[in-house]
This record gives C-alpha cells, structure tokens and sequence, in this order.
C-alpha cells in the first residue's frame, strides 16, 4: 500500500498527534506561546517524518483536510493552555500554499476560532516564501481579510528562499522567522553573525518581529538577545512536545 494510501485513512484512524514547540520571549525569558508540529504514528510501522509525509499530502490534496484537522486541534490546545493559567498563550499553525487554493481556506480557520472559543490575536499562521510567489487564488487577499480580524501572519524559514522583498510590503505580515540555517551557523564567520543582524534590522525597520529557528545553545541565545531579536524556538528550551508534556513544560508547579 503507497504512503498516499495510507494518508487517506490517517485522520479517521486518529494516528496524527500535534506537538507543540515553545517559543521564548528573550525579553522576559517566558514561554510566549508554540509552534504546533504535526506527527503521524501509523498504527502498523514506524512514525513517518512530516518532511517525508507533508509533500506527498500536499500533491494529492489531501494537505487541506489534515490542515482543517491541525488547526482545528491547535487552537483547541492553545485555549486549553490558556485556560491553565497563560491567558496570552499563542499559538503558530504551518499553512500550505495548497490550503489557499482548494477548501475554503478562511471558513476553516475562523470556523476552528469559533469551535475553539480562542481569539484571533492568539492565532498565527506561519506561510512559507514561495507562496508569496503565486499571483492567483487571491492569497493577498485572503491573508488581508484574515489579518483584518486579528490573526496574524509570519514568513517561515525567511532568507532560505526565493525571498522577493517586495512581498514584505505587500502581505499583510507580521513576523519573520529566521531561518535555522542562518542560526546554526552564526558564529562561524563575522559576516554569518552580521547576516542574521541585518535581517533583525529589516524587520524592526518595517516594524515586523522576529522569531530566531533553531537555538541549541546559551552562547547563541545571548548574542540573539544582544542584537534585539524577539522571539527564540529550539532545542536550547525544548524540542516539541505531545501535549501533556508541553503542559508539564509551561506549569512545572501543576
Ligand atoms: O521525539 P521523540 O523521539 O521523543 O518521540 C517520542 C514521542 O512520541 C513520545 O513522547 C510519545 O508520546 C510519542 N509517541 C510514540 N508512539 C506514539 C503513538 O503511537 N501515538 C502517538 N500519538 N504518540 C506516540
Ligand atoms: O516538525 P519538523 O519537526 O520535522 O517539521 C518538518 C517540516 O514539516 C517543517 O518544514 C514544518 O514546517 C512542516 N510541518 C510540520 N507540521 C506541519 C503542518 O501541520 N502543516 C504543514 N503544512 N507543514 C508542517
Ligand atoms: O516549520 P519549520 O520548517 O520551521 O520546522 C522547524 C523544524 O525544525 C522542525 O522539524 C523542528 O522539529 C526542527 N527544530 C526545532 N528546533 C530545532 C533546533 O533547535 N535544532 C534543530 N536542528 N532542529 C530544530
Ligand atoms: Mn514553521
Ligand atoms: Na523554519
């Protein structure tokens, strides 16, 4: 049976799980809120890799019912989270291109707020750069109309791509996540370190956040607090986490 196959039955059989990454505040050091992270554990054989299983879903489509299921399950965790004790939990949903162009893509996510009872301010959607390449199925458009109740956008893996800058001032963005290459590697030469500087000032003088991928280490923490980012996810804190184990995380005391 082909991995399409067996992706087809994923959902209904219950084998997808939602792991959730903190995302630190470098201000005041807290959890500010998750990068949610899919995993599929098929019933039969080992878990399959969201790198191996995420493209196959996108080809066949099949991306814009398990994406309906993700953020759906995402802001029902965020608003149980909150309801722990963190009202201002955040939570960051991956969103296909595909997603904006089959399935109703703005039904889906106000509707998954709805269910949920989680505002919209405490709802990101994390877009990769080539989408920002497409010109059709009005994607400005529908990230505009999202954006304007509240949900907020972010550039993933920005700086790895095709970055057309020009997009920046276009889309209705907010963050930009700096790509973990650029991090791994910042220390390793003066100009490394002066890349990853100069995109936190791209973004401070648009007035966008930033989020650093990708932090192992103290050494790296400091210095991405030093030169002003927002925002670090990665291993240094933790690595994502099924929920219970998130919860454990962000309420150690519970
Ligand atoms: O990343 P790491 O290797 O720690 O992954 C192990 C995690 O996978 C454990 O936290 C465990 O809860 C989870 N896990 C293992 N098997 C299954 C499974 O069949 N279903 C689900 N939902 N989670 C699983
Ligand atoms: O979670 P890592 O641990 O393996 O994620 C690998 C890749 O899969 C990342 O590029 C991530 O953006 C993508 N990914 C993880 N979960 C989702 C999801 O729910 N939807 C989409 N579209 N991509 C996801
Ligand atoms: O959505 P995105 O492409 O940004 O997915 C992030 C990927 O990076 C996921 O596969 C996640 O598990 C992984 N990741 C998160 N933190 C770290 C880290 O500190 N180091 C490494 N090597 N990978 C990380
Ligand atoms: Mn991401
Ligand atoms: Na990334």
């Amino acid at each position: 049976v082909s991995m399409a196959a067996k992706l087809k039955t994923a959902i209904e059989k219950n084998e997808f799980s939602l792991y959730l990454q903190p995302k630190i505040d470098f201000k005041t050091g807290k959890v500010r809120g998750a990068e949610a992270l899919l995993r599929w554990f098929p019933d039969k054989g080992p878990p399959v890799r969201p790198d191996l299983f995420i493209p196959i879903a996108e080809n066949t489509g099949m991306i814009v019912e398990i994406g309906e299921w993700v953020v759906r399950e995402a802001c029902l965790m965020a608003k149980r989270i909150q309801d722990l004790g963190h009202p201002d939990f955040a939570v960051a949903v991956n969103v296909s291109a595909v997603q904006f162009k089959h399935g109703n893509f703005e039904h889906i996510v106000l509707d998954a707020l709805y269910v949920s009872g989680l505002e919209p301010q405490f709802l990101e959607l994390e877009l990769t750069e080539s989408l920002f390449l497409e010109d059709e199925y009005d994607i400005a458009g529908q990230i505009g109309r999202l954006a304007a109740k509240g949900i907020s956008f972010s550039v993933d893996d920005f700086g790895k791509g095709y970055s057309n800058l020009g997009n920046l001032g276009r889309f209705d963005i907010k963050t930009l996540k700096i790509d973990q290459g650029f991090i791994f590697t910042m220390f390793d030469s003066p100009k490394n370190t002066a890349l990853v500087e100069a995109i936190i000032g791209l973004a401070k003088s648009l007035g966008l956040c930033t989020v650093a991928e990708g932090v192992e280490d103290e050494k790296t923490a400091a210095k991405l607090r030093e030169v002003g980012a927002d925002y670090g996810q990665g291993y240094l804190w933790s690595k994502p986490l099924p929920i219970d184990e998130f919860i454990d995380f962000v309420s150690p005391a519970r």
